[in-house]
């Protein structure tokens, strides 16, 4: 090419810029680097634009055809640029196409399922076995008044029994309540014979934590009146709740024992096969409702008579599986936790 002038003989010519843009566009790799290519040749403080600021030192007759010839590099270096912007976009769509392909066929994240702890799970089924026989489920209060624990229970004031049930006391009229029985007097306050009740939840004693005892546990209270219950009745219904919890072949053993609020009173064992060798087992304490809890509450003893039962939730999962400790239970670890089946206890 040769050059127009004496001023412009040490700058590029508009065909050589062009030639150095067009190799330099198709040389971008990506959009980045093209628009560091568009602003060398074609931005304000470009060389093509850098070009017609010479025009003015041009003669009159060279300035139309070199102005004419940027205009054309200018033209044709934008086409190149619109053409590698086309082309480089896609690859780039393309690769964050890829980047964020999902792939719907890969397996999902799994999420770790929990599951009812093993004592919910016994709490579920003692409460389809006692409602399948007619018992109404009623919450209780954990935190109990004295009198529900004590009085309404016939424990004389003072009675040594109250310390066979060490209490944590919130005030004196106010306790953590130390056996779910407190839920009679607030039925018997309400409701009138004849009724069958039960409740389950957590009890708290005191207690020199050892395997079989802790001080948080919980408890099953069932309880009924009608004309005529007796002790068979409770030993029956006993019996019928030991087979759903245990299998066909549990045994049931009455043995006298003293709660202040039965006449008579006993404790009960079971003894099955298939645990600990046929070894009796106590599960609870039971009775027919003491008289004077009937009369407290107006209740014609010459009519009504009623039977109680109470039993630790723990007691069952630990002869069902064998647990020589109850503390497990309450130690959330998921080793222990998770040996126990959804619907283990038979
Ligand atoms: C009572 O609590 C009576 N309310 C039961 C009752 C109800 C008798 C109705 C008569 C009529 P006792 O303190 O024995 O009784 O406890 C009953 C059961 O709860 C025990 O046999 C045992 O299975 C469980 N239990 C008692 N203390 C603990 C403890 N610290 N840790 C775990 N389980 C316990």
């Amino acid at each position: 090419m040769v050059r127009i002038s004496a001023q412009l003989s040490f700058m590029d010519t508009p065909e050589e810029l062009q030639s150095s843009a067009l190799q330099e566009i198709s040389q971008a790799g990506n959009s980045s680097q093209l628009k560091d290519v568009e602003l060398k040749f074609l931005g304000k403080n470009g060389s093509i634009p850098g070009l017609m600021k010479q025009l003015g030192s041009l003669s009159k007759e060279d300035r139309p055809s070199f102005g004419q010839r940027v205009n054309s590099a200018k033209a044709t270096v934008e086409a190149a640029l619109e053409a590698r912007r086309a082309v480089l976009k896609s690859v780039e769509q393309q690769s964050q196409f890829e980047a964020e392909r999902i792939d719907v066929t890969m397996p999902g994240e799994r999420r770790r399922m929990g599951r009812e702890h093993i004592l919910q799970q016994t709490t579920n089924k003692i409460k389809r076995v006692l409602g399948g026989m007619g018992f109404q489920y009623q919450e209780s209060p954990d935190l109990e008044e004295f009198r529900y624990n004590f009085d309404a229970l016939n424990y004389p004031p003072d009675h040594p029994a109250m310390d066979d049930q060490d209490t944590f006391y919130i005030d004196d009229e106010t306790l953590l309540r130390t056996q779910c029985t407190a839920l009679q007097g607030r039925v018997f306050e309400n409701t009138k014979p004849p009724l069958r009740c039960f409740t389950v939840g957590r009890t708290y004693r005191n207690e020199a934590v050892d395997r079989t005892h802790g001080h948080t546990f919980h408890q099953v209270d069932c309880f009924m009146i009608d004309e005529g219950v007796s002790m068979a009745h409770l030993k029956g219904t006993l019996g019928v709740f030991a087979r759903a919890m245990f299998g066909d072949e549990v045994s049931i053993r009455f043995r006298p024992d003293f709660f202040p609020f039965v006449e008579p009173g006993v404790d009960y064992a079971i003894s099955t096969p298939k645990l600990f060798n046929g070894r009796w087992v106590e599960l609870g304490g039971a009775g027919l409702i003491h008289a004077n809890i009937l009369e407290r509450y107006g209740i014609d003893t010459e009519r009504y008579s009623g039977f109680a039962f109470g039993l630790g939730v723990e007691r069952i999962p630990m002869m069902a599986y064998g647990v020589d400790d109850l503390r497990q239970f309450l130690e959330n670890d998921f080793r222990f936790l998770n040996q126990f089946e959804f619907e283990p206890i038979r």
